[in-house]
């Protein structure tokens, strides 16, 4: 479900705020990001807010991503320091691999001490990523809730994973670059964006551009098509009259196509795709 928030100004500095807060708590932070838009996906000053933590970053979504990407983007992360895992959290995909990392970094944190402690941490990424799905998947839906702790915020609760790690239940919802307008546009794409306040012809026309040129192969194949035009529209017409989805007086219904094109393309129907390349 997209999270709808009005991000201000202030409301910003109190999530900086609520995060630093909380990062003083944990040993490492997860940060979500979508794999099909690993650029688009990640708020702007992310290293700046979870500076000097461990992170592990989780391409989410692998199930809908080009896998050859996710590789390129996996080895691109891991020289910044990060440690990476590919996921899919809807399908649970990567969640061995992930309690694998996990377990390497717990002990770790407890070699050369007399008594062990599990490992804490803390989820961020901006809305719809699949911060609430990892969650899910790392405790399942019952998952044990430890009250509060010393030194722990009232209220906040503490998930026990079945390896005795512990997870802040709420994730950092961090807000997404909005200045750049491709990222606007991209996580609208995705779906991340509700279609309501753009215009999906032309989201979908956009998006057609983007295929043509990047995955013409996938497009041709799913919608049938004998070759690419040069121009979107052309190639949005003609999946559209391939489709059938024409309108009374033998109109064109551009709405009808847009939808399709935008649910088929964010269900991975049309393919595995990823939208920004390094
Ligand atoms: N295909 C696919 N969908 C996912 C995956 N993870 C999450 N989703 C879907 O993405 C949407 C947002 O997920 P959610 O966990 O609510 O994201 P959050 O806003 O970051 O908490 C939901 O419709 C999920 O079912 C995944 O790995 N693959
Ligand atoms: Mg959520």
């Amino acid at each position: 479900m997209i999270e709808n928030i009005n991000w201000y100004p202030g409301h910003m500095k109190k999530t900086r705020e609520m995060i630093q807060q909380n990062l003083k708590m944990v040993d490492l932070v997860i940060e979500v990001v979508d794999a099909r838009i690993p650029v688009s996906s990640r708020n702007p000053i992310i290293d700046d807010i979870v500076s000097g933590k461990k992170r592990i970053i989780i391409l989410n979504k692998s199930d809908l991503s080009d896998k050859k990407a996710n590789d390129a983007w996996a080895e691109h992360f891991k020289k910044d320091g990060n440690l990476v895992v590919t996921m899919n959290c809807m399908a649970g995909g990567g969640v061995n691999q992930l309690l694998k990392v996990l377990e390497k970094e717990e002990a770790k944190k407890n070699e050369e001490k007399a008594v062990k402690k599990p490992l804490r941490m803390m989820i961020v990424g901006v809305p719809n990523v699949g911060k609430s799905s990892l969650i899910n998947r790392l405790t399942g839906k019952r998952s044990a809730q430890v009250g509060d702790r010393p030194g722990v915020t009232r209220g906040k609760q503490w998930l026990t994973l079945k390896n005795g790690m512990q997870l802040l239940d709420t994730p950092g919802i961090l807000w997404p670059k909005f200045e750049d307008p491709k990222t606007g546009i991209n996580l609208a794409y995705c779906g991340s964006i509700k279609d309501e306040i753009m215009d999906i012809a032309t989201l979908a026309m956009e998006l057609i551009g983007v295929l043509a040129e990047e995955y013409p192969d996938l497009l041709m194949e799913r919608y049938k098509l004998d070759e690419i035009l040069e121009m979107p529209l052309d190639n949005m017409e003609a999946i559209a009259l391939k489709r059938g989805f024409i309108l009374p007086g033998k109109r064109i219904d551009y709405e009808r196509c847009a939808k399709t094109v935008l649910d088929e393309f964010r269900s991975g129907k049309i393919g595995n795709i990823t939208l920004e390349r390094l």
